[in-house]
């Protein structure tokens, strides 16, 4: 028997009125665990409000009790208890939720290593490959049937947060939950098709402009590397009629090429300021690479903002790379 969530069930049992609520900005595990716990709750007879600071994006909108969620919580209080899920800090859950008079028992349910537990009840599990994976266990511990409803958002939940299956994250556990979640009535191929293959043109047109400017470089000496770069300024989004967030994962293709070591994409963010992401797939830290210019991330995934033209921000981002890679030769 899994006793990692008996607190967390005792709360559940005991309550009536709950919020449940994740992190803003929030992408398919968020939202996922978020609709998976609150149709899990309401299944059992709960009355259950779903919050989410900021809108579902459009892709995730067929999600079931997606059309459940509200986004400002004025008057919503007092709550029995509040489930967070996904979320490492309390801040980050949005503004409403902060000023929010009475959330009541907070349980906090999460598997960022990072997770500050910030509530009465933790359930903290970094090995989790999503915090989908969590909800399934937190199911399963409160004797709640998985319906095809719940299957669905905690298969998203999983399947996104593991890049497809892709990610260090994919272990068995996380195949053998989402097996069992088919089993349980969420159907891949569709969600594959609204997730995956239901994209606008517009954010090909963004694409087509930002491939485009692939820079691959040669990262010279003993400790030598290959680097990829692409851009993205607010023109093209311009051009494309795209929205800011579907620039989002565009990095991952520098990172996709045969031999590249990191990849780069600046995005123009306002007037010479630019923001960096870099995915890295070898042995430079990004994370560590990002510090120094006052971001931070993971250590395969990680960001920063500079300030000065696309070229000199270029040049300033290299030459970190370049001394980082000469003070780790062997
Ligand atoms: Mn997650």
């Amino acid at each position: 028997m899994d006793g990692r969530f008996d607190e967390a069930v005792e709360v559940a049992r005991k309550g009536k009125k709950f919020l449940v609520v994740s992190h803003v900005s929030p992408e398919g595990d968020a939202i996922g665990s978020l609709l998976g716990l609150t149709l899990a709750l309401r299944s059992i007879g709960k009355d259950v409000t779903a919050y989410l600071e900021d809108p579902i994006p459009e892709v995730f909108a067929f999600l079931p009790g997606a059309s459940t969620v509200v986004h400002a919580l004025d008057g919503a209080g007092p709550f029995d208890a509040t489930f967070a899920v996904d979320c490492g800090q309390k801040d980050r859950l949005g503004r409403g939720f902060v000023e929010l008079n009475g959330p009541g028992h907070i349980v906090n349910i999460d598997h960022h290593a990072t997770n500050d537990c910030f509530g009465e009840v933790n359930v903290i599990v970094p090995d989790a490959s999503a915090a989908g994976e969590l909800v399934y266990d937190f199911c399963k511990a409160a004797g709640i049937a998985i319906t095809p409803e719940i299957a669905e958002n905690l298969y998203v939940a999983i399947h996104t947060d593991t890049g497809s299956f892709r990610y260090s994250s994919a272990t068995a556990d996380a195949f053998i939950k989402a097996g069992d979640l088919v089993r349980c009535g969420a159907e891949p191929w569709k969600i594959a098709r609204l997730v995956y293959e239901n994209l606008p043109a517009r954010k090909f047109k963004l694409l087509a402009m930002v491939l485009s400017t692939l820079d691959v470089i040669d990262i010279e000496g003993p400790g030598g590397t290959k680097i990829a770069t692409l851009a993205v300024t607010l023109d093209m989004f311009r051009k494309a009629e795209a929205e800011k967030d579907m620039a989002d994962g565009f990095v991952n293709y520098a990172r996709g090429i045969e031999g590249v070591q990191v990849g780069i994409l600046f995005r123009e963010s306002g007037p010479q300021t630019y923001k960096v992401s870099m995915r890295s797939k070898g042995e430079v830290d990004v994370a560590e690479l990002t510090k120094s210019f006052g971001g931070g991330g993971h250590r395969n995934a990680a960001g920063c903002s500079l300030k000065g033209s696309l070229e000199e921000v270029k040049a300033t981002i290299i030459k970190a790379i370049r001394a980082d890679r000469s003070a780790h030769r062997v």
